[in-house]
């Protein structure tokens, strides 16, 4: 993308509430420093940085400066605090935009809108789920015609186009990063029997049987904390809020620890032991109340948690389900 010229401002995301909204802001570095200084009462973050920031009065969320020219400002996903944003931007000269500039690409081969804008979604899909479920839409629209207002299924099939947010909590030594590291196939978080060993907010991006999520490791909130750790935890607080779906996890005799942070009303959570590899694992208190028990570190059941979580993303009856889809909010 040429992120420079005029100062320009648009949101990747869907207009309907959501846990989180992805905005971009895109000029000249200057205007864009400028911008975001304005915005948050506070310098830009360094060019490859992330950083939490208060938007004003409006929200606060994190600010993602990808390049001089190019910054990503995440707040809250609802339709109250975009509108507040759009105006705040165009207050300090960005133009807003409606959807990305050419994010709908050029499709010659499309024969109407759907189909161009059938071909723009598969482009940016990120499940490989989402690929045959797309590309049977336009013969599916022409057949049943449009369907009407987005529906619950609707949305749910979304999260195969941006991948949803899931957040695994419980408290320390339940094996959360050593999890996160199990899904990811690679190191992406310290595992160690250290408490706050967790030091930075963790994310990777993990393909659940077909289904892509942006999956959180969480430190626990712990009483004594040093400044870099009380601000993962403030991280991981943001995303708890605002994952779609929780990975609550323990271990035997360690319980179920009360949340870091509130979850969503409408997050699902997933309740499971961990551990189950321990000789005490079968007559713990906490196997009672666990949805499934799976061993992180041996590899026990983690097959089976990736389906549920999948499942719990999006229905395998939404998939199976013939009816159109309205995968794009601005077709008629
Ligand atoms: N026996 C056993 N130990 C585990 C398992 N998962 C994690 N651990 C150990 O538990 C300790 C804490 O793990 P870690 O992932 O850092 O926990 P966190 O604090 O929840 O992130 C480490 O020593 C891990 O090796 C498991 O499935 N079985
Ligand atoms: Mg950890």
């Amino acid at each position: 993308m040429d992120a420079r010229g005029a100062l320009r401002w648009w949101w990747s995301t869907s207009p309907h509430p959501g846990a989180i909204a992805v905005a971009q802001l895109a000029g000249e570095p200057a205007d864009l420093e400028r911008a975001i200084e304005a915005l948050c009462s506070r310098s830009s973050p360094a060019v490859g940085a992330v950083a939490w920031r208060r938007f004003g009065e409006i929200d606060d969320g994190v600010v993602a400066r990808v390049a001089t020219g190019h910054a990503l400002v995440m707040p809250h996903g609802g339709p109250r605090i975009r509108q507040r944003l759009d105006a705040r931007m165009a207050e300090l000269g960005a133009t807003v935009l409606q959807g990305a500039p050419g994010a709908d690409g050029d499709y010659p081969e499309a024969a109407d809108d759907l189909e161009r804008r059938m071909l723009a979604a598969l482009a940016r899909a990120a499940s490989p789920l989402a690929i045959d479920l797309l590309a049977a839409q336009p013969a599916r629209w022409r057949a049943h015609g449009a369907p009407g207002a987005m529906s619950a299924r609707d949305r749910r099939l979304r999260r195969l186009i941006d991948p949803p947010r899931v957040a695994i909590v419980g408290p320390a030594n339940a094996g959360k990063s050593t999890l996160l590291n199990a899904l990811a196939g690679r190191e992406v978080a310290i595992a160690h029997d250290l408490p706050g060993t967790t030091r930075d907010a963790v994310a990777a991006r993990i393909d659940f049987a077909g289904l892509v999520a942006d999956v959180f490791d969480t430190p626990g909130a712990r009483e004594e904390m040093d400044a870099i750790e009380r601000a993962a935890a403030q991280l991981a607080a943001h995303a708890i809020e605002r994952a779609e779906l929780v990975i609550a996890l323990t271990a035997p005799g360690l319980g179920w620890a009360g949340d870091a942070a509130p979850i969503a009303p409408e997050a699902g959570v997933i309740r499971v032991l961990n551990q189950c590899d321990r000789a005490d694992a079968d007559a713990c208190a906490e196997a009672i109340d666990a949805d499934l028990a799976v061993s992180a570190r041996e590899g026990q059941q983690l097959d089976v948690l990736v389906a549920r979580v999948r499942d719990a993303l999006v229905p395998p009856a939404d998939l199976a389900d013939p009816r159109p889809w309205r995968f794009d909010e601005r077709l008629g």
